[in-house]
């Protein structure tokens, strides 16, 4: 049993995580916590993470705790032996992606969603802009390793899983549209269906 904490709102770094436990099947239990108590971090939280932050995970089985998404999306994939390969030169390919992702493509959407929700609209245009160019220079480099591919690298891998959940912030916050990268929005698009038709299939199942 491995126990998943987590905010109740499935933000991007949530989804990363609740999309591969959908993925492996892997038995967990979801623990809420509330990042932001008046009263502090719960104590149980604070010994899994002390710097507060979700996702984060505990596994019964062998002891094992972690946080940062990129970290347990690997972890998820060597437990299970699954969306990430054996192979030196294709696994490392899926682990450039899953760092891109997380030094590049998370914190700068983050930036902007601290702005906004923060400033109430006075950001800077400067500093909005900065962000903005930074992903929309991402959405190129994603756009480019998707022309010839059906995914990121390889085969379906947790390098999809953790950049797809910012497709949607990235139209919502940064204001880019998709519709300006045809290889990236082809493969959003594709993984839209791809996950909601197995969705629907466990509802009907
Ligand atoms: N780099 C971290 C980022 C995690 C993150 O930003 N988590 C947010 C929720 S999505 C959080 O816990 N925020 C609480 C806070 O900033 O205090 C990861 O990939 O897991």
């Amino acid at each position: 049993m491995i126990h998943f904490y987590r905010i109740l709102s499935e933000s991007p770094n949530i989804r990363k995580i609740s999309l591969m436990f959908e993925e492996t099947d892997l038995p967990h239990e979801i623990k809420t916590v509330d990042v932001h108590a008046d009263g502090g971090l719960d104590p149980e939280f604070g010994q899994v993470n002390p710097s507060g932050m979700v996702p984060a995970i505990v596994d019964l089985d062998t002891g094992v705790r972690l946080f940062e998404s990129g970290a347990i999306l690997f972890y998820l994939a060597e437990k299970t032996g699954k969306l990430l390969p054996k192979e030196t030169k294709a696994r490392s390919e899926v682990m450039k992606w899953l760092i891109f992702e997380a030094a590049n493509i998370c914190p700068n959407l983050i930036e902007i969603h601290h702005y906004l929700l923060n400033d109430e609209g006075d950001t800077p245009n400067a500093i909005f802009e900065r962000y903005k160019n930074n992903l929309v220079q991402y959405c190129s480099v994603l756009d480019q390793q998707l022309q010839h591919r059906e995914f990121i690298a390889g085969d379906y891998s947790i390098a999809d899983i953790a950049i797809y959940p910012w497709t949607v912030t990235l139209e919502d916050l940064a204001e880019i549209s998709l519709d300006d990268y045809p290889h990236l929005n082809r493969w959003a698009k594709m993984l839209d269906q791809q996950i909601s038709s197995r969705a629907n299939d466990s509802v009907l199942a």
